[in-house]
């Protein structure tokens, strides 16, 4: 395989276009014959991280285990991009520690949380504005699974929503920033070339 094994790490504000961005890069990398692998925090959620919820505590788990793997991926020699909030510096800081040297990608996908919250696709900074957001939080979705969660729902800290009620802490020292600005932002494959020219300028396609 011509390629060097890596994380491409996106972090950025619910609604700020990571999926969007793992996946046009994604794309992108597949139609020139790389292999990648995406984790995408929200759909991660429904599997590997079910037992997780969104309190402070659960999500440093859910970025330690989505670290864990995406080396994995890149042992195995893929380009793995890990699309998350990750709003913790600590915990991304953690991620990059478990990588050689320079195989840790960090990209800030920098977009107001005015724009975000314009987007809410999803409808959720709605729900956080009025107050939604914690109660639905609380308990897990799925009694399924109520065994395996019971321990990690006991916990007291509060679920907040990211950019809200709940910290986001942008990187200082990433590699790579992506500028989303009112009246402008780039196009998924725009967003995607900025990162695909890091990736050729040093080394890894
Ligand atoms: C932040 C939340 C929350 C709360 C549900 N806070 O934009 P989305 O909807 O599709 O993606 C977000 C996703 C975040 O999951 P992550 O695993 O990336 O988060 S973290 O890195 O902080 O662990 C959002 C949705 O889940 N969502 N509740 N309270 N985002």
């Amino acid at each position: 395989l011509n390629q060097k094994g890596c994380v491409v790490w996106i972090t950025g504000l619910s609604g700020s276009g990571k999926s969007t961005l793992a996946c046009a890069l994604s794309r992108e990398l597949h139609s020139r014959g790389h292999l990648t692998y995406v984790l995408d925090g929200d759909n991660l959620r429904h599997g590997l991280n079910r037992d997780l919820s969104f309190k402070a505590e659960d999500r440093v788990e859910n970025i330690r285990r989505v670290g864990e793997v995406a080396k994995l991926f890149a042992d195995a020699g893929l380009i793995c991009i890990a699309s998350l909030i990750s709003p913790y510096r600590s915990d991304r800081s953690a991620c990059r520690n478990l990588l050689p040297n320079s195989s840790f990608i960090e990209v800030f996908l920098n977009a107001p949380l005015e724009i975000c919250e314009a987007r809410d696709p999803k409808g959720l900074y709605k729900l956080a504005r009025a107050g939604k957001i914690k109660g639905k939080n609380e308990k897990p979705t799925d009694c399924r699974c109520l065994l395996f969660t019971r321990k990690a729902y006991q916990g007291k800290s509060p679920v907040g929503f990211t950019g809200i009620d709940d910290p986001y802490e942008p990187p200082s020292d990433c590699e790579i920033v992506i500028q989303c600005n009112i009246g402008h932002c780039p196009s998924p494959k725009s967003m995607a070339d900025q990162v695909v020219s890091y990736l050729e300028a040093n080394g890894f396609l």
